[in-house]
């Protein structure tokens, strides 16, 4: 497993690309949604961790900024083609948010208020892959774009990241989420065009 994201992560860097096959840079920040915006007042907003034995870890908001922040840069990828590059997010690593949580876990679904779903390894949520960010270019995330707080997991198709998050389940058993059940593809790495089932 190791060995295969090193060498992955070898070839992209020699390659020098910074677009993932197919697709094209944006300046501004398209919005795509599945159905309408959910307003959530961050004094009823929490966020649920739960384990494959039902366990629940719950943070409210002041708990969630009250918690060691990053402030990744990365580039997103959706995969109807737009990429944008450098985007600026502040936020709680899913490694801080998953150090004490007791799992053996293989795999995560992330659910969303507003009833969005999408699936992927637990693997892919650790080692500085993921993060719950909570603010986007200095400012608050804007609601369209997925506030008060959404999932950031760069290094797959941007429908992983889920707006308006409210919670991951970790599971024994892989789960497709919203996307995925409609013909997307299980994992959706952008740098091996993994867009549709069967890509
Ligand atoms: N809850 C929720 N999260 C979501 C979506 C959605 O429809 N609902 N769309 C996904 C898709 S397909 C993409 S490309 C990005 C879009 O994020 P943006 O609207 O901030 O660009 O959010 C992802 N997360
Ligand atoms: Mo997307």
């Amino acid at each position: 497993m190791a060995i295969v994201s090193r060498g992955f992560h070898g070839r992209r860097r020699e390659s020098g690309a910074q677009l993932p096959p197919g697709q094209y840079l944006v300046k501004d920040f398209p919005v795509l949604s599945a159905g309408p915006t959910p307003r959530i007042p961050t004094a009823e907003w929490e966020f649920t961790i739960t384990t494959e034995t039902g366990q629940d870890h719950r943070w409210s908001w002041e708990e969630m900024l009250d918690l060691p922040h990053e402030t990744p840069t990365v580039d997103i990828h959706c995969v109807t083609k737009w990429s944008k590059l450098g985007t600026n997010w502040q936020g709680v690593s899913l490694d801080t948010l998953l150090s004490g949580v007791d799992t053996t876990a293989g795999y995560a679904l992330a659910y969303s208020y507003g009833g969005y779903s999408t699936n992927l390894p637990l693997q892919d949520l650790l080692d500085g892959q993921a993060w719950v960010v909570y603010r986007y270019e200095g400012g608050d995330i804007p609601p369209e774009h997925g506030g008060p707080a959404r999932l950031l997991v760069p290094h797959l198709y941007f429908w992983k990241s889920a707006k308006w998050l409210r919670g991951i389940r970790l599971l024994e058993r892989n789960e497709p989420g919203f996307w995925e059940t409609a013909g997307y593809h299980d994992y959706g790495d952008p740098w091996r065009e993994q867009r549709y089932q069967g890509d």
